[in-house]
Protein backbone atom coordinates (compact mmCIF):
# COMPACT_ATOMS: atom_id res chain seq x y z
CA UNK A 1 0.00 0.00 0.00
CA UNK A 2 1.81 3.45 -0.85
CA UNK A 3 1.74 5.94 1.11
CA UNK A 4 -1.07 8.90 1.20
CA UNK A 5 -0.99 12.37 1.78
CA UNK A 6 -4.18 13.96 2.61
CA UNK A 7 -5.47 16.96 1.11
CA UNK A 8 -8.25 19.07 0.62
CA UNK A 9 -8.48 21.18 -2.23
CA UNK A 10 -9.82 24.22 0.04
CA UNK A 11 -7.03 24.05 1.93
CA UNK A 12 -3.85 26.47 1.17
CA UNK A 13 -1.37 24.48 2.82
CA UNK A 14 -1.77 21.13 1.20
CA UNK A 15 -0.94 22.81 -2.30
CA UNK A 16 2.65 23.00 -2.69
CA UNK A 17 3.00 19.71 -0.73
CA UNK A 18 0.84 17.77 -3.49
CA UNK A 19 3.00 19.67 -6.31
CA UNK A 20 6.03 17.99 -5.09
CA UNK A 21 4.73 14.60 -4.78
CA UNK A 22 3.15 14.86 -8.78
CA UNK A 23 6.67 16.85 -9.96
CA UNK A 24 8.95 13.86 -8.15
CA UNK A 25 6.82 11.03 -9.84
CA UNK A 26 6.32 9.72 -6.29
CA UNK A 27 4.07 6.77 -5.20
CA UNK A 28 1.99 9.35 -3.18
CA UNK A 29 -1.46 8.69 -3.43
CA UNK A 30 -2.89 12.44 -2.80
CA UNK A 31 -6.28 11.76 -1.05
CA UNK A 32 -8.89 14.41 -0.68
CA UNK A 33 -9.83 14.41 2.78
CA UNK A 34 -13.61 14.61 1.72
CA UNK A 35 -13.08 11.52 0.55
CA UNK A 36 -11.78 9.10 3.02
CA UNK A 37 -12.94 11.60 6.01
CA UNK A 38 -13.83 9.01 8.56
CA UNK A 39 -10.02 7.07 8.07
CA UNK A 40 -8.39 10.62 8.39
CA UNK A 41 -10.41 11.85 11.02
CA UNK A 42 -9.24 8.68 13.01
CA UNK A 43 -5.95 9.05 12.57
CA UNK A 44 -5.28 12.27 12.58
CA UNK A 45 -7.97 13.94 15.37
CA UNK A 46 -6.75 17.45 14.52
CA UNK A 47 -8.04 16.74 11.08
CA UNK A 48 -5.73 19.31 9.83
CA UNK A 49 -3.01 18.59 6.73
CA UNK A 50 -1.34 18.37 4.63
CA UNK A 51 -0.08 14.78 6.38
CA UNK A 52 1.46 11.73 5.37
CA UNK A 53 0.39 8.38 6.80
CA UNK A 54 1.26 4.57 5.56
CA UNK A 55 -0.74 2.45 7.77
CA UNK A 56 1.67 0.14 6.46
CA UNK A 57 4.94 0.88 7.37
CA UNK A 58 4.07 2.93 10.17
CA UNK A 59 5.24 6.37 8.44
CA UNK A 60 2.90 8.82 10.51
CA UNK A 61 3.53 12.61 9.74
CA UNK A 62 1.51 15.73 10.93
CA UNK A 63 2.89 19.47 9.77
CA UNK A 64 3.58 20.92 6.62
CA UNK A 65 7.33 21.83 7.21
CA UNK A 66 7.70 17.90 8.17
CA UNK A 67 6.07 17.01 4.86
CA UNK A 68 7.88 18.73 2.83
CA UNK A 69 11.08 17.60 4.12
CA UNK A 70 9.95 13.95 4.14
CA UNK A 71 8.99 14.01 0.40
CA UNK A 72 11.66 16.14 -0.96
CA UNK A 73 14.42 13.78 0.57
CA UNK A 74 12.64 10.97 -0.35
CA UNK A 75 11.92 11.55 -3.69
CA UNK A 76 14.39 13.91 -5.06
CA UNK A 77 16.81 11.48 -6.36
CA UNK A 78 19.45 14.29 -6.86
CA UNK A 79 21.43 15.54 -3.94
CA UNK A 80 22.63 18.42 -5.76
CA UNK A 81 19.06 19.07 -6.40
CA UNK A 82 17.96 18.60 -2.98
CA UNK A 83 20.94 20.75 -1.30
CA UNK A 84 19.55 23.39 -3.79
CA UNK A 85 15.72 23.19 -2.68
CA UNK A 86 16.76 23.14 0.78
CA UNK A 87 20.24 25.14 1.42
CA UNK A 88 23.34 24.11 0.94
CA UNK A 89 24.92 24.82 4.23
CA UNK A 90 23.72 24.96 8.01
CA UNK A 91 23.15 28.98 7.34
CA UNK A 92 21.00 28.56 3.76
CA UNK A 93 19.08 25.24 5.40
CA UNK A 94 17.91 27.59 8.56
CA UNK A 95 16.89 30.44 6.46
CA UNK A 96 15.10 28.35 4.46
CA UNK A 97 13.10 26.85 7.23
CA UNK A 98 12.53 30.22 8.87
CA UNK A 99 10.57 31.30 5.89
CA UNK A 100 8.96 28.06 5.73
CA UNK A 101 7.84 28.56 9.17
CA UNK A 102 6.77 31.98 8.96
CA UNK A 103 4.81 30.90 5.55
CA UNK A 104 2.76 28.40 7.23
CA UNK A 105 2.16 29.37 10.05
CA UNK A 106 2.11 33.57 10.97
CA UNK A 107 2.06 34.89 7.35
CA UNK A 108 -1.12 32.44 6.36
CA UNK A 109 -2.98 33.00 9.67
CA UNK A 110 -2.67 36.86 9.38
CA UNK A 111 -3.69 36.33 5.47
CA UNK A 112 -6.71 34.51 6.58
CA UNK A 113 -7.86 36.37 9.72
CA UNK A 114 -7.40 39.41 7.01
CA UNK A 115 -9.29 38.00 4.04
CA UNK A 116 -11.82 35.22 5.05
CA UNK A 117 -14.05 37.53 6.64
CA UNK A 118 -13.80 40.20 3.42
CA UNK A 119 -14.72 36.82 1.30
CA UNK A 120 -17.45 35.33 3.39
CA UNK A 121 -15.88 32.61 4.60
CA UNK A 122 -16.29 33.23 8.39
CA UNK A 123 -18.62 36.08 10.39
CA UNK A 124 -17.57 40.10 9.83
CA UNK A 125 -16.58 41.94 12.58
CA UNK A 126 -15.72 45.58 11.55
CA UNK A 127 -13.22 46.34 14.95
CA UNK A 128 -11.78 43.10 14.36
CA UNK A 129 -11.05 43.53 10.60
CA UNK A 130 -9.34 46.70 11.31
CA UNK A 131 -6.60 44.59 13.56
CA UNK A 132 -6.47 42.06 11.15
CA UNK A 133 -5.46 44.22 8.40
CA UNK A 134 -3.12 45.72 10.55
CA UNK A 135 -1.69 42.38 11.54
CA UNK A 136 -1.81 41.52 7.91
CA UNK A 137 0.21 44.23 6.67
CA UNK A 138 2.93 43.73 9.12
CA UNK A 139 3.11 40.10 7.96
CA UNK A 140 3.42 40.85 4.32
CA UNK A 141 5.75 43.80 4.45
CA UNK A 142 8.25 41.30 5.72
CA UNK A 143 8.20 39.49 2.37
CA UNK A 144 7.52 43.15 0.79
CA UNK A 145 11.21 44.12 2.56
CA UNK A 146 13.20 40.95 1.65
CA UNK A 147 11.92 40.93 -1.66
CA UNK A 148 13.22 44.59 -2.49
CA UNK A 149 17.04 43.70 -2.84
CA UNK A 150 16.91 39.66 -3.06
CA UNK A 151 15.64 37.97 -5.67
CA UNK A 152 14.46 34.80 -3.70
CA UNK A 153 13.51 34.51 -0.57
CA UNK A 154 16.86 32.75 0.09
CA UNK A 155 19.92 32.71 -1.86
CA UNK A 156 20.06 33.12 -5.68
CA UNK A 157 17.73 31.27 -6.87
CA UNK A 158 14.73 29.34 -5.73
CA UNK A 159 14.48 26.92 -3.11
CA UNK A 160 11.79 25.35 -0.79
CA UNK A 161 11.18 28.68 1.29
CA UNK A 162 9.99 30.26 -1.71
CA UNK A 163 7.32 27.35 -3.27
CA UNK A 164 6.08 27.21 -0.11
CA UNK A 165 5.12 30.89 0.57
CA UNK A 166 4.00 30.82 -3.02
CA UNK A 167 1.16 28.31 -1.74
CA UNK A 168 0.45 30.85 0.87
CA UNK A 169 0.47 34.13 -1.36
CA UNK A 170 -1.61 31.67 -3.52
CA UNK A 171 -4.87 32.15 -1.23
CA UNK A 172 -4.11 36.36 -1.57
CA UNK A 173 -3.35 36.24 -5.11
CA UNK A 174 -6.51 34.27 -5.73
CA UNK A 175 -9.15 35.89 -4.19
CA UNK A 176 -7.80 39.76 -2.93
CA UNK A 177 -4.63 40.73 -4.45
CA UNK A 178 -5.63 43.28 -7.46
CA UNK A 179 -3.53 44.93 -9.54
CA UNK A 180 -3.47 48.01 -7.14
CA UNK A 181 -2.36 45.64 -4.45
CA UNK A 182 -0.13 44.61 -6.57
CA UNK A 183 1.50 48.65 -7.03
CA UNK A 184 1.95 48.44 -3.41
CA UNK A 185 3.75 45.44 -3.75
CA UNK A 186 5.49 45.12 -6.79
CA UNK A 187 8.26 42.96 -5.00
CA UNK A 188 6.27 40.06 -3.73
CA UNK A 189 4.60 40.67 -7.23
CA UNK A 190 7.46 40.32 -9.53
CA UNK A 191 8.75 37.18 -7.20
CA UNK A 192 5.35 35.91 -7.30
CA UNK A 193 5.02 35.36 -10.83
CA UNK A 194 8.23 34.06 -10.93
CA UNK A 195 8.09 31.00 -8.51
CA UNK A 196 4.73 30.21 -9.49
CA UNK A 197 6.25 29.08 -13.23
CA UNK A 198 8.97 27.15 -12.52
CA UNK A 199 8.45 23.53 -12.88
CA UNK A 200 7.85 22.39 -9.40
CA UNK A 201 4.53 24.27 -9.53
CA UNK A 202 3.37 25.26 -12.72
CA UNK A 203 1.07 22.03 -13.24
CA UNK A 204 -1.36 23.83 -10.41
CA UNK A 205 -0.25 27.50 -11.16
CA UNK A 206 -0.64 27.53 -15.30
CA UNK A 207 -4.37 28.23 -15.26
CA UNK A 208 -4.67 30.71 -12.09
CA UNK A 209 -5.35 34.10 -12.94
CA UNK A 210 -4.56 37.01 -10.27
CA UNK A 211 -7.65 38.38 -8.52
CA UNK A 212 -9.75 41.25 -10.56
CA UNK A 213 -11.12 43.37 -7.58
CA UNK A 214 -9.93 43.67 -3.80
CA UNK A 215 -13.25 41.97 -1.84
CA UNK A 216 -14.82 44.99 0.08
CA UNK A 217 -16.10 44.76 3.30
CA UNK A 218 -20.00 43.39 3.35
CA UNK A 219 -22.65 46.82 3.76
N1 LIG B 1 0.43 23.28 12.00
C1 LIG B 1 -0.15 22.69 10.85
C2 LIG B 1 -1.38 23.49 10.45
C3 LIG B 1 -2.17 22.78 9.36
C4 LIG B 1 -3.46 23.49 9.07
O1 LIG B 1 -3.97 24.31 9.83
N2 LIG B 1 -4.03 23.17 7.89
C5 LIG B 1 -5.30 23.74 7.52
C6 LIG B 1 -5.42 23.80 6.01
S1 LIG B 1 -4.40 25.01 5.29
C7 LIG B 1 -6.40 22.82 7.98
O2 LIG B 1 -6.31 21.63 7.82
N3 LIG B 1 -7.47 23.38 8.53
C8 LIG B 1 -8.61 22.63 8.93
C9 LIG B 1 -9.13 23.03 10.25
O3 LIG B 1 -8.54 23.92 10.90
O4 LIG B 1 -10.14 22.48 10.64
C10 LIG B 1 0.87 22.64 9.70
O5 LIG B 1 1.81 23.45 9.70
O6 LIG B 1 0.72 21.80 8.80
Amino acid sequence: MSTILYYSPNYIRPTIPVCLAQYFKSDIQCVDIASDMENFAKDFPLKKCPVLINRETGLYLTEAIAVYNYIIKTFCKDPEEIKKLLGCNVSEQSEVLRWESLSVSDFVNREFMYLAPLLGFIPYDADASSKAKKDFEVAVQIYEDRLKDHQFLVGNHITLADLCASGSFFFGFNFAFDEKWSQQYPNITRWYKEVTKSPYVSGFFSDKKQCKQFPQPPK
